[in-house]
């Protein structure tokens, strides 16, 4: 058998770039279609047949994380269904036709991983190291990392690098890799109010944001169309809110499950307890806690926002936090703070009156505030740090310094403005402005999510060092498990290249198309079904 390969350079030299990246293309195989591209990578023409029935993860001899060590056991077994895609669909070793090919004596490849500091029982935090460096010779490979985080990212790349030809035969070419995240945080948000996601569609999402090294899933879990969130301490909140009581729910072990399989991936899990605002659901199992809108003198039965003048409001929320900080192992809640109406607070004469006791006068902002300092100081009393979105900046609003703002809303020249604004104060942020997947276009629409530039705001080199990364928002209004896939992949991809990678070497649109185009082929073999991104074909459509 003969395969042709004819291989280009492109040089990356644009933007005053200080440094030239010679990255190889090849046009037969899909060689070097690494998504996100890494930092450094170097591949040569030289490429080593790959066989399932000879080929083995082990830990390397002087590795810290060693057989046993949860997080990179279950990558090993992961990953060898996703590098030998149709090995297992075809039959597994016996019925399979193609591998008599290989010469017998081809030996065995094998992928060594070495993990300079395992901690393969914990959690993934916003300091984690993702970092590795992955170097694949003749019969080897190896990966080097300083955490599992980062040795998962490895796998990752290692198992993009495998392809296979027109007969089916795999191969995996000589190739250097040197990579890292550009930003630390790299989310995806999930809206299970609007609609209730089934747990295999977020445990499905989980998978494919690590193919895409996504590492934070911000689970908007509640809102105001419903209630899904299970609590211990507040059982009536889901069996009243929730669209049905037991099958649109997640129990606590639904719960586990997630942060589970998220944390095997290297995936943070940020759960959103949005509040005052979008809280309908919550009066449901909880009466008195909203505030009851009035129509001249009298209530009109509709209610508003979390009553902030009642300390009963602050006890109600303590207690749910202090389970919900309990649940969910991450050190950061995201509060919500969003899109508070004061229409109904205005209407309530208790409101109005408390407003008057606490000197606010007339400026709602200010009550607002008031609740918002409340629970931001009580998510700090159970030592967790708050992620509150900008409204709560953008009411001038006293916030404690390690306070992340998450920027959601305005045109390109607002979300410039308000970059600049936050990182001025001191604040870190998270930008989720220009990427909501959840709005779609005809067209090619992943070429905006691509082009842009998180840091191309006016400001100091400091300022820029506290955008901490940039999240992908998938509000749930006419989303369910029957489109979520489609609609997130591939348009997510663009994010996550954007998120991860080095801006010089992925500047051209031009450039990533190709590589999506194989990117989105290679998430439809591992089951994620992925839109087209314009005219075309998969190659295994018809092998
Ligand atoms: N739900 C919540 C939403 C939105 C927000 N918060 C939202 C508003 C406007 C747009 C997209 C999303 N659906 N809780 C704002 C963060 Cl365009």
């Amino acid at each position: 058998m003969e395969v042709k390969t004819s291989s280009n350079s492109v040089r990356f030299d644009k933007q005053r770039c200080s440094f030239i990246v010679l990255i190889m293309f090849f046009s037969l195989p899909a060689v070097n279609a690494v998504w996100p591209m890494p930092q450094l990578i170097s591949s040569s023409t030289d490429r080593y047949p790959l066989s399932p029935r000879q080929f083995i993860f082990q830990y390397a001899s002087g590795s810290s994380a060693k057989s046993g060590c949860s997080v990179i056991d279950s990558a090993f077994k992961r990953y060898f269904p996703l590098i030998f895609v149709d090995y297992l669909k075809a039959g597994g070793p016996r019925q399979h036709d193609n591998w008599f090919r290989l010469p017998l004596n081809e030996g065995v490849f094998t992928v060594l991983v070495d993990v300079r500091k395992a901690d393969c029982e914990g959690y993934p935090d916003p300091d984690s190291s993702e970092s590795y460096k992955l170097s694949v010779s003749s019969g080897q490979a190896s990966l080097r990392a300083k955490t599992v985080w980062g040795a998962l990212r490895g796998l990752e790349s290692f198992s993009q690098l495998v392809y296979q030809d027109d007969f089916g035969q795999y191969f995996v070419n000589k190739t250097e890799i040197d990579d890292f995240p550009r930003f630390k945080f790299r989310g995806l948000l999930l809206d299970t109010s609007r609609h209730y996601l089934p747990l295999p569609a977020i445990l499905k999402t989980l998978d494919a944001m690590s193919y895409n090294k996504f590492n934070v899933f911000h689970w908007h879990i509640v809102d105001d169309p419903s209630f899904p969130y299970q609590s211990s301490t507040f059982p009536g909140l889901s069996s009243k809110g929730a669209f049905h009581p037991s099958t649109h729910v997640y129990s606590q072990t639904d719960v586990s499950r997630v942060i589970s399989h998220a944390r095997l991936r290297g995936i943070r899990v940020l759960p959103e307890f949005d509040s005052p605002g979008h809280t309908q659901s919550w009066g449901k199992g909880q009466p008195g806690l909203l505030t009851s809108c009035y129509k001249g003198s009298v209530p009109s039965g509709t209610f508003g926002p979390v009553n902030p003048a009642m300390s009963s409001s602050y006890q109600f929320i303590s207690r749910l936090f202090k389970e919900v900080a309990s649940v969910f192992p991450d050190p950061y809640i995201h509060l919500g703070g969003d899109e508070v109406d004061f229409t109904c607070w205005k209407s309530n004469p208790e409101v109005r009156g408390f407003m008057q006791k606490m000197g606010f006068g007339t400026d709602y902002t200010k009550l607002e505030s008031y609740y918002m300092e409340n629970i931001i100081n009580l998510t700090k009393t159970l030592n967790k740090t708050s992620i509150v979105w900008q409204d709560v900046f953008d009411n001038h609003e006293k916030i404690p310094e390690e306070t992340v703002l998450h920027i959601w809303k305005g045109s390109p020249a607002q979300i410039q403005q308000e970059l600049s604004d936050i990182t001025l104060a001191g604040y870190r942020v998270i930008l989720s402005a220009p990427w909501y997947i959840n709005h779609i276009a005809y067209g090619q629409d992943w070429t905006t999510y691509y082009n842009v530039q998180p840091l191309n705001f006016t400001g100091s080199e400091q300022q820029k060092s506290l955008v901490i990364g940039g999240e992908v928002c998938m509000w749930g209004e006419y989303v369910d498990a029957t489109n979520l896939s489609p609609r997130l992949w591939p348009r997510a991809s663009a994010a996550a290249e954007r998120l991860w990678s080095d801006e010089k070497t992925t500047s051209s649109v031009t450039d990533a198309f190709p590589r999506l185009t194989d990117f989105r082929c290679r998430l439809l073999r591992r089951g994620i079904q992925a839109e087209p991104l314009f005219v075309g074909h998969c190659r295994h459509e018809y092998e």
